[in-house]
């Protein structure tokens, strides 16, 4: 028999990173990125240790209202396209708010890495991640990028990012998650700041839902 895809074999753990800055009817955001999370979970895709809940200014700033961001790790044996499927089902089932197109987000769930998995080569993740902010803003890519092109230069991934994987390498740039965090102005993370406890203490919101 063929062998099924043995990415996980050798990277077990992914990463999500998770936001919202649009309440959904009745949620709070923070219910609403746990709610996010339980939907995630499932016995092919499970969802591990979570970061707690920060709020973090909206990117670019003045775009929109704050954020509320987390990061949670899963495991999987899925193909990578596969995952990326599951959380855009996942964004897709909590709707879409009628809004400007690159306005505020009622639920994004952004594949950030795979282990050590580099998608599609290291050349054009490499020129994905070099893009000039110019180019960024009117360039999208039409694939699967590993690890996300922007991960390393934004606050409001590596500060629950590191909270939860701190030796976690980036495959390419060849820096843990902590480096990475470490290497953030002070003045970016200081903005950052933790609303919930450690993801224990909020367990029990997960737990409410479970039994809605
Ligand atoms: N996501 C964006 C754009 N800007 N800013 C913050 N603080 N957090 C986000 O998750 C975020 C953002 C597009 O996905
Ligand atoms: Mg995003
Ligand atoms: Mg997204």
């Amino acid at each position: 028999m063929p062998q099924p895809p043995n990415h996980a074999k050798t990277n077990p753990k992914g990463h999500v990173a998770i936001g919202t800055n649009v309440a959904i009817r009745g949620a709070t955001l923070s219910g609403t990125l746990a709610k996010a999370l339980r939907a995630l979970d499932s016995a092919s895709l499970r969802v591990g240790r979570i970061s707690r809940f920060y709020r973090t200014p909206c990117m670019p700033a003045g775009a929109g209202p704050d954020f509320v961001n987390a990061v949670a790790e899963i495991e999987t044996a899925l193909p990578p396209d596969e995952v990326l499927a599951r959380l855009h089902a996942v964004e897709a089932s909590f709707g879409r708010v009628r809004s400007e197109r690159w306005g505020p987000r009622c639920l994004d769930m952004d594949l950030l890495a795979l282990g050590d998995v580099v998608l599609p080569d290291v050349e054009s993740q490499t020129a994905w991640r070099t893009l000039p902010p110019g180019a960024q803003q009117r360039a999208a890519p039409d694939r699967l990028i590993l690890p996300h092109p922007r991960l390393q230069e934004r606050g409001f991934v590596l500060v629950p990012l590191a909270e939860i994987a701190p030796d976690w390498r980036h495959p390419i740039l060849r820096r843990t998650a902590r480096e990475l965090r470490d290497a953030l102005p002070a003045g970016e993370k200081a903005e950052i700041v933790p609303i919930s406890g450690p993801w224990g203490e909020v367990s029990a919101l997960v737990k409410d839902f479970q039994t809605q």
